[in-house]
């Protein structure tokens, strides 16, 4: 339905004269959406009907937020209502019978919002927060749901947890791109896992955790707790009743959500009766018991294809034996892999249950030295009867993570209109509305992983690879020079310069500058270095001897300093560094400069 979104946005836009198309997406792409062709000013009055129950009170905030202008006689009416509200039942047989489904319809008397439960409603008041962004209000219907139950992110990796203020902002914008999920399970937080599972927080990070749930709340987003008890445990009744303990007391912070990790560890903890038995009981004394906490996930210690051993019987014990309603976690074919039907036709069957994806990207922590800001493809768009859920495990850096969220957002809500080159555009301008153009030239960059023991690698610097290539070709066969070529990588040479100082200087977002920093000052030489690569070759090209010799000199320097940023930038991470362009440009001007040094050296 994206063509017909876009071309409402485009007319609202065109309405007052600019092409800020910015302003004008819509992610994730609502499933059926009809009307746009006529508008409405922008209520500056309104008056609110709808249930004020606590379940509906993230929709309604949101919705007062967005539109401070309520006032009880005011002849324009927005309802907000779940399917058997009296406020909505007009609108009853329009609610799609699907989990957070909403019907949404703006027209001349007013806005009704008619859901199949408070997340749809609060859905659906964050479609109509997308839609006020425009000049105008267009006259739509909108019926929206979700291809997978629940979507959203795992902080999972290894590495730097994400600060407070980070994941603030994270859970923010999980409410905004229709992600119910967060899981947290930072590998490094040493009360998620040995040594300190077993006790509660100190009361600084306990209370964090708490603004954590209740900014999670206020966004619709179910904030689940994740312990990773399996290094050191015992199966015994003491090591149980810590277990409970320890969820007890992040249920008296309000967490409502919890997950057990059994993943990289040996030993004891890795037999699956064991898993499935502490499981089980964890359910039946706690989830259950409790009665308003949501179904308990389990990361099995065989969590990919590549490490299954199906006549070990680890996984089919769990399917077997673990309660019905816990869900099962799954990387796919391996820690790192696309994710498709086969993927599904594997484990669904062995775990008797849809299985619940843990996607690893953009997590780096086995590629430190490289930035996963490219765009989201690869997964199949087949899959969404296959899946409970899927999350992304994503970088220690969370606002540059966001490019790859936002896609995977997208992804995630409706498959088949889901497009990773665009909703990785607009990624960018939601990132970095001012900067876009600049982040852009940086993100086409930084994509690829580099050799990595998954094999899992992306396209890189798509834009210059031909040219690139075409430049290569023919300095190596001795043929004269494509220019138009040289044109562009040139171009894209200063481009990268000007990005790198751009983004430097910014202060649209300083989070993400901190994080991406040691990136951006390699870029900036990465792009000066091929400057003076080209200019060498093109000065030989003419003969003009003195010049390329004072080009290439120039080039010996960037080049020198290019290993110096490799030393020193990102230093202590286990793959330090900071890569940029190692796919394809820098291995291409790297050819380049060999090139121009043989050159030179048979005229000097
Ligand atoms: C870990 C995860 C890590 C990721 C990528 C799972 C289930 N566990 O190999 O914490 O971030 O791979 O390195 C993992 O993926 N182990």
């Amino acid at each position: 339905m994206r063509k017909n979104i876009l071309c409402a946005a485009l007319l609202g836009l065109l309405a007052i004269g600019t092409m800020q198309a910015q302003e004008a997406w819509f992610n994730p792409v609502p499933q059926e959406y009809t009307g746009g062709q006529d508008s409405i000013d922008i209520p500056a009055q309104y008056c609110l009907q709808a249930d004020y129950n606590e379940s509906l009170s993230p929709a309604i905030g949101l919705l007062r937020r967005l539109m401070p202008g309520e006032k009880k006689d005011a002849p324009f009416r927005i309802c907000i209502g779940i399917k058997g509200d009296k406020n909505v039942k007009k609108y009853a047989r329009h609610i799609p019978a699907k989990t957070e489904g909403y019907y949404l319809k703006i027209d001349k008397k007013g806005i009704a919002i008619a859901a199949a439960d408070a997340r749809g409603a609060y859905y659906g008041v964050q479609t109509l927060a997308q839609l006020l962004t425009l000049p105008r209000l267009p006259q739509v219907e909108v019926t929206d749901y979700p291809d997978i139950p629940y979507r959203g992110v795992v902080e999972g990796f290894y590495g730097t947890p994400w600060s407070h203020e980070a994941r603030l902002r994270q859970l923010d914008f999980y409410g905004r791109n229709k992600m119910n999920t967060y899981i947290y399970g930072p590998k490094d937080d040493p009360y998620h896992r040995t040594p300190h599972w077993r006790k509660p927080y100190p009361e600084k990070e306990a209370n964090q955790l708490k603004e954590l749930v209740e900014r999670a709340k206020e966004n619709n987003v179910i904030f689940y707790w994740a312990i990773h008890p399996g290094q050191d445990i015992r199966w015994n009744e003491e090591d149980r009743k810590m277990l409970i303990d320890k969820f007890e007391s992040m249920y008296q912070l309000g967490v409502r959500g919890f997950a057990v990790f059994f993943d990289d560890i040996s030993g004891e903890g890795t037999k699956a009766d064991k898993q499935a038995d502490l499981l089980n009981y964890l359910d039946d004394h706690f989830v259950k018991t409790k009665g308003d906490v949501a179904p308990l996930i389990l990361c099995p210690t065989e969590y990919n294809k590549a490490w299954t051993n199906v006549k070990g019987g680890y996984l089919t014990t769990l399917g077997s034996k673990l309660n019905e309603g816990i869900q099962i976690m799954w990387t796919g074919n391996d820690v790192v892999a696309s994710i498709d039907h086969p993927t599904f036709e594997f484990i669904n069957p062995l775990i008797k249950r849809k299985a619940y994806i843990w996607w690893n990207y953009p997590v780096t922590d086995y590629v430190q030295d490289h930035l996963l800001m490219g765009p989201v493809y690869g997964n199949a768009t087949d899959i969404k009867d296959d899946a409970i859920a899927f999350v992304s495990n994503p970088m220690e850096y969370a606002e540059a993570s966001k490019i790859a969220l936002y896609s995977i957002a997208g992804y995630t809500w409706n498959m088949e209109d889901y497009n990773p080159q665009q909703a990785w555009e607009e990624a960018i301008c939601d990132l970095m509305p001012i900067n876009a153009p600049y982040l852009k030239t940086f993100a086409i960059h930084n994509t690829d992983l580099g050799p990595n023991r998954y094999d899992f690698r992306r396209e890189e610097s798509e834009n210059i690879r031909q040219a690139l290539e075409a430049i290569l070709n023919s300095y190596q066969n001795k043929n004269m020079p494509d220019r138009e070529a040289l044109r562009q990588v040139e171009k894209e040479c200063q481009a990268i310069c000007l990005a790198s100082d751009k983004l430097l200087a910014s202060d649209e977002n300083p989070l993400l500058i901190d994080e991406i920093a040691p990136w951006l000052v390699r870029f900036k030489v990465l792009g000066l270095f091929g400057q003076e690569v080209l200019k060498t070759l093109q000065r030989q090209d003419l003969g003009q001897t003195k010049e390329a010799s004072e080009a290439y000199g120039q080039a010996q320097n960037w080049h020198s300093m290019l290993q110096w940023t490799d030393k020193l930038l990102n230093e202590q991470a286990q793959q330090p560094g900071a890569e940029c362009g190692s796919k394809v440009l820098l291995p291409t001007l790297e050819a380049l400069f060999a090139i121009a040094a043989s050159r030179q050296e048979k005229t000097e």
